[in-house]
């Protein structure tokens, strides 16, 4: 039975309620190993009744809210469980409106169409009035915001975004800011059948590519053949890429037509590289000190690249820091200063490697989508603004030229995320969580710290456990994805839970359209067929299709180059911004009068970097890049990443240099830790890491020790105690991941054991 997850198809076997074997999908040349980690859908992690926190369930909405995360659960029947849920949402809808419900949700759910967790839930809340949604993501919070203002829709862009097949005949340079990591490109939102990107850069590199990875991490562009590595100090790409302008027009390297052709305006970019506008020329002498490089390299390599058939790589990491919408920009000016954006293989990409899909030779096409319906609130915030918003409500922040106001939350619900897994700076968050909301509901399918957290715990299916499609917009397949195991325990599908509490809240024929998963399947399909027929895509009828177990979307006849039309004629393909054309100086962000993001792209200093003056005390650069052994936190309790921990705990790398004069070594743990929070972490010693810098990825399940309620140091190596929560601009309020100083010490105290993966202690009422 064919099963997709967001980092591949399976075949899935299973006998007597066990899965016997996952193999993995015949077309893919390069399958996930996390597959693998699948067999924890059966084990004891999950969650197998309805659960509600001892004293909430005593007490009531509101009580004991400081116990959250340490406390014991009491297991109660599905019909107490949605009574219970259905009258709190009807109590706080009623006492104080839908806007005083936060049901975001951000996440990435389980891949599947239908049983799509988060959209769901807000389908579901969208039927009872609306809710408080977010607006963007954690990965492209920066992005998302600013590319509309100055080129076009994220979302439009990736989808033509210059393939790699186009890159093997045309591209000579491949400059990659944070490489195209292949442990990355493993996953796509939605899933991916075909894992293209190793074999497609070995294949660009017997086409003669040279390849050049600008990052702190050497295993970041490992996997093409004979990369360069020029180790950056992290945060300080936008200063690097200054550097090479310089060199660009110092040595009237830069292509001057193609900037007054399809570019407004350079000239005020020109000026502050130059120096004309505050005295300080941004040559490579001056970026090599902030980046800590020899400004031969990045002079040399600004020349190789006006000398080659050039694409610039962009990781989305880069505008996961302070100020991130500055790479990005630059990144774009200096494409536009090549002249090469349009060219098959020429220009750049934002970006190959986050996810596995960017380069495919494939059309936009995205399969069935669950509608959402329309929210009747209209106070979405921005994503990562969670904790500021639940610390002030009624307050005021910038957004993107306009001033908001936080709402009021009295509720949360929560499916399919996990924000003790994405959110920075935890210890702050956990605070919020345990003073503000008077009810936390989720809907999981592990007792991960989600769950743990929470006040009610409906259990939820896992992929196996139901019929669902699997389509992702540019993979190839459709598939179908049918239901390998009985639920587990007395889990049931998002839909099922939502369908009983629409029941209960007379919403039910609102929500459900009278249909059963089967009728939604063939619907949902059925709708999709008439878009696939606009794209000149002729799918099967469903019978058909679940017959077959699978759709192969053709080809495009020719493979994407990214602004190609545009190019070829600039007047008749304007772009969407309001000069038409690509905006290296944007007068509307200028008019925002913002000091963290001005009207052309600039080098601002990040809130914490290598080079701040608090890196005196904190003398090390924190990369919580994402997990190679898993997605984010899903499956860490999986065996693949299990296999990968140190001393259980996750691993930590650092510089022979940084563990040397730390007398630390290779399997120690150690404490790391800022003013922000601590936690315990094994070390892996590694060359590939620049001096300066510390790798704990993301995902370990967020394991506090809790001393009377007051989260002291997290056993588990979560790096999210350790981040900044701090908007990345007033423009974009994207979240600042990346930008994080830390120090590293032995761990010499007796170790804590890690109690992530055990459920929570269960108490009778
Ligand atoms: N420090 C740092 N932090 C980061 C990042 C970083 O680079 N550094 N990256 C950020 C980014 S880019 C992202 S996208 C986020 C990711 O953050 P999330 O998307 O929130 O992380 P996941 O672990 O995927 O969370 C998914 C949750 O949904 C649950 N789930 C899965 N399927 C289902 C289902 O069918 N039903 C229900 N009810 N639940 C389900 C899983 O058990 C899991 O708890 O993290 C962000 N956080
Ligand atoms: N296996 C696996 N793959 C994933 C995910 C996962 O959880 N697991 N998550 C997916 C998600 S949600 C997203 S959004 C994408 C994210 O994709 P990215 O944001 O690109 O991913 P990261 O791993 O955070 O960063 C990529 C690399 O950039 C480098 N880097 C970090 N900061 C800087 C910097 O300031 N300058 C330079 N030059 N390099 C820097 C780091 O060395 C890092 O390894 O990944 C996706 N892919
Ligand atoms: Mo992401």
């Amino acid at each position: 039975m064919l099963t997709s997850t967001h980092w591949g198809v399976y075949d899935i076997t299973t006998e007597n309620g066990a899965i016997t074997s996952i193999k993995p999908f015949e077309r893919d040349p390069d399958p996930s190993p996390i597959g693998e980690s699948l067999r924890a859908i059966t084990g004891p992690v999950r969650v197998r009744h309805p659960a509600v926190r001892k004293s909430y369930l005593e007490g009531g909405p509101g009580s004991t809210r400081h116990k959250r995360g340490a406390e014991a659960f009491v297991d109660v029947s599905w019909n107490e469980a949605i009574d219970l849920v259905s009258a709190e949402l009807k109590r706080v809808t009623t006492q104080f409106g839908n806007s005083a419900i936060f049901a975001g949700s951000y996440g990435w759910s389980s891949a599947g169409r239908f049983h799509h967790a988060q959209s769901q839930v807000h389908r579901f809340m969208n039927c009872l009035g609306g809710y408080v949604a977010h607006l963007g993501t954690y990965s492209l919070g920066a992005a998302r915001t600013l590319l509309p203002r100055i080129l076009m829709d994220m979302d439009v862009m990736r989808s033509q975004q210059t393939a790699w097949v186009s890159l093997e005949q045309h591209c000579e340079l491949l400059v990659a800011f944070g490489g195209v990591p292949a442990k990355n490109a493993q996953v796509n939102s939605g899933g991916i059948s075909q894992h293209e990107v190793r074999p497609m850069l070995k294949r660009l590199a017997a086409a003669g590519v040279k390849f050049v990875n600008v990052s702190p991490l050497r295993e970041d562009f490992e996997s093409a053949p004979g990369a360069e590595w020029v180790a950056v100090r992290p945060n300080t790409d936008t200063a690097f890429m200054l550097g090479l302008a310089h060199t660009l027009i110092s040595e009237n390297k830069h292509d001057q037509a193609f900037l007054a052709r399809y570019c407004s305006d350079f000239e005020p970019l020109r000026r502050y590289i130059m120096g004309e506008a505050d005295g300080v020329a941004k040559s490579a002498a001056w970026a090599a000190k902030i980046c800590d490089v020899p400004a031969d390299s990045i002079a040399n390599l600004a020349r190789r690249m006006a000398a080659s058939r050039t694409m610039i790589n962009v990781a989305w990491s880069l505008q996961r820091g302070d100020h991130g919408e500055q790479p990005y920009w630059m990144a774009i000016a200096l494409a536009a200063m090549l002249g090469q954006i349009g060219t098959p293989g020429g220009g750049f990409a934002l970006a190959y490697g986050p996810v596995g899909i960017e380069g495919a030779n494939a059309r936009p096409f995205s399969g069935p989508v669950l509608p959402q319906g329309s929210n009747g609130v209209r106070t979405p915030i921005p994503v990562a603004r969670i904790t500021d918003m639940l610390e002030n409500p009624g307050g005021t922040y910038d957004f993107d030229g306009a001033v908001c106001t936080y709402p009021d939350i009295r509720l949360i619900y929560w499916a399919g995320g996990n924000p003790f897994h994405h959110h920075q700076d935890l210890n702050r968050l956990v605070r919020a969580w345990r003073s503000k909301p008077e009810t936390i509901i989720v809907n999981e399918q592990y007792w991960n710290p989600n769950a743990k957290f929470a006040d009610i715990v409906l259990p939820a299916t896992t992929m196996l456990e139901r019929n669902d499609i699997g389509s992702s917009n540019r993979d190839r397949h459709l598939i179908a994805m049918k239901r390998a195991l009985d639920p587990v325990a007395e889990a049931r599908n998002d839909y099922d839970i939502f369908s009983a509490l629409s029941e209960k809240l007379g919403v039910k024929e609102k929500f459900t359209e009278g249909r059963s998963e089967a009728a939604w399947l063939r619907h949902l399909y059925d709708e999709s067929a008439q878009r696939a027929r606009r794209l000149g895509i002729e799918l099967p009828s469903f019978e058909a299709f679940w017959s077959e177990g699978l759709f192969e979307v053709p080809p495009p006849r020719d493979p994407p180059v990214m602004l190609k039309h545009y190019r070829a004629d600039p007047q008749a393909n304007k772009l969407p911004t309001p000069s038409g054309k690509i905006e290296i100086t944007s007068p509307t962000i200028a008019s925002f009068n913002y000091a963290d993001c001005p009207g052309h792209p600039a080098w601002l200093e990040p809130a914490e970097w290598l080079g701040a003056p608090l890196a005196q005390q904190y003398p090390l650069h924190l990369m919580s890049h994402q997990p190679a052994t898993r997605l984010h936190s899903q499956y860490d309790h999986g065996s693949y990443s299990i296999a990968a921990k140190i001393q259980g705990r996750e691993a930590i790398s650092l510089n022979p240099q940084d563990a040397n004069v730390r007398g630390i070594k290779a399997g120690d743990v150690v404490r790391v830790y800022n003013a922000r929070g601590a936690c315990l972490a094994g070390v892996k010693i590694d060359d590939g890491v620049r001096p300066g810098v510390a790798v704990l990825p993301t995902g370990a399940w967020f394991d506090p020790l809790d001393v009377e309620g007051v989260a002291q140091l997290e056993k588990h190596g979560n790096p999210n105690v350790l981040t900044l929560d701090k908007g990345t601009s007033k423009l974009t309020q994207g979240c600042s991941a990346h930008s994080a100083l830390v120090q590293v010490e032995r761990y010499a105290g007796e170790l804590p054991r890690v109690t992530a993966f055990d459920p929570p202690a269960f108490a009778k009422r």
